[in-house]
């Protein structure tokens, strides 16, 4: 285990029980010697950390995490698996949750608790139990100002690792898989929101099923100098966001849209865990690459969510970025409590009312 003063990544799990799915995680980083957690007697950083048996722990240690420098947490949780969102409530890092399958279910109830954030508060979701895409979407977001680590990365990957561009402007790429409708409405909120960071997005088309077009439009954005790709996705075409992450070492955040509700269904044939995950008898062309797909979910129609998460990603290097997290972090909490001033002084009832206006 490589130990270091300023380690980068803090690994939190919400049980000891949770320990065997996050031992892939804790590989990947050791491979790439890239250092985690912080084992002081008095005050630990990562390891067991349960939000709620521990919740003062929790927060305390997630509201230090940038103080004490660490740059991405990754947060490991089963059931009502609240440990990922609740330490992204209290840090501006970005956070990577991993929903962990508890022994009685398959893993869809960690999913939706870690996946389904509400605005403002991004957490960045992995597959079920895929603790090794965690890792690897982590020290890719680390990675992404050096060139020698991105090479090895890429390597590890299977990605051509000759073709690497310094990627250092505060933009993203947007892909739109044809079929898939972007209304100009929620486009033009999330290049608002983006804009408040100081971000600029460019968006492209491309085909919703894989060809030259897809390695063709990432070459396009890595030379482009991107810091992370949004791909959308919806529930007839939910893998698009796996393909496009097989192709680069840039972090991809997959979002799902859907205007209808998105039924339940058994976890292989689920969108959000599909737009994940790989499962079998899927179409041959989209079989796992070696090392599997790193993508970051945020919740379903979450397009906002993945701005802010972006938002994170990008202000791991850029401190003028991270202190617009930080000031959106509080405007959105100045809005709760201007919300519940007004509700006290209304009363529920004409609450309510001028809801409805
Ligand atoms: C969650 O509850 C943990 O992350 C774990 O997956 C689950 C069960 O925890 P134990 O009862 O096994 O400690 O908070």
């Amino acid at each position: 285990m490589k130990r270091s003063t300023t380690p980068e990544i803090e690994v939190r799990m919400g049980s000891d029980s949770d320990l065997q799915k996050v031992i892939p995680a804790y590989e990947v980083l050791e491979e790439f010697e890239i250092s985690y957690d912080l084992s002081s007697p008095d005050k630990p950083y990562g390891g067991i950390i349960s939000a709620h048996r521990t919740p003062r722990f929790m927060q305390r240690t997630a509201c230090n995490l940038e103080q004490k420098k660490f740059s991405v947490c990754i947060a490991a949780a089963g059931g009502a698996a609240h440990l990922p969102g609740m330490t992204a409530a209290n840090t501006p890092l970005p956070v990577i949750g991993i929903p962990i399958s508890p022994t009685n279910t398959d893993g869809l109830d960690s999913l939706l608790s870690i996946i389904q954030m509400p605005y403002g508060i991004p957490v960045g979701c992995v597959g079920i139990d895929q603790a090794a895409q965690a890792a690897l979407i982590a020290a890719q977001i680390i990675s992404l100002s050096s060139i020698e680590q991105r090479a090895k990365i890429r390597t590890y990957r299977n990605i051509d690792a000759s073709a690497i561009q310094p990627a250092w402007k505060n933009k993203i790429g947007l892909l739109v898989p044809a079929g898939i409708e972007l209304p100009e409405k929620k486009y033009s909120d999330f290049e608002t929101l983006l804009s408040r960071f100081g971000i600029t997005v460019e968006k492209k088309e491309i085909p919703a099923v894989n060809d030259t077009t897809h390695l063709k439009t990432v070459n396009y954005f890595e030379t482009e100098g991107v810091r992370a790709l949004v791909v959308l996705n919806d529930c007839d075409i939910p893998f698009v966001a796996r393909e496009i992450s097989a192709l680069t070492d840039l972090p991809v955040i997959g979002v799902l849209l859907s205007s209808k509700k998105v039924a339940s269904a058994p976890l292989e044939q689920y969108p959000l865990a599909r737009m994940l995950c790989y499962y079998e008898g899927e179409q041959p062309e989209i079989q796992p690459p070696p090392r599997g797909y790193p993508v970051l979910g945020v919740a379903i129609n979450g397009l906002q969510n993945a701005a802010l998460l972006a938002a994170r990603i990008i202000g791991v290097q850029d401190t003028e970025v991270r202190s617009h997290v930080k000031i959106h972090l509080e405007e959105i909490a100045e809005e709760v409590r201007e919300k519940n001033v007004l509700f006290h002084a209304l009363g529920w009832n004409d609450y309510a009312k001028q809801m409805k206006k």
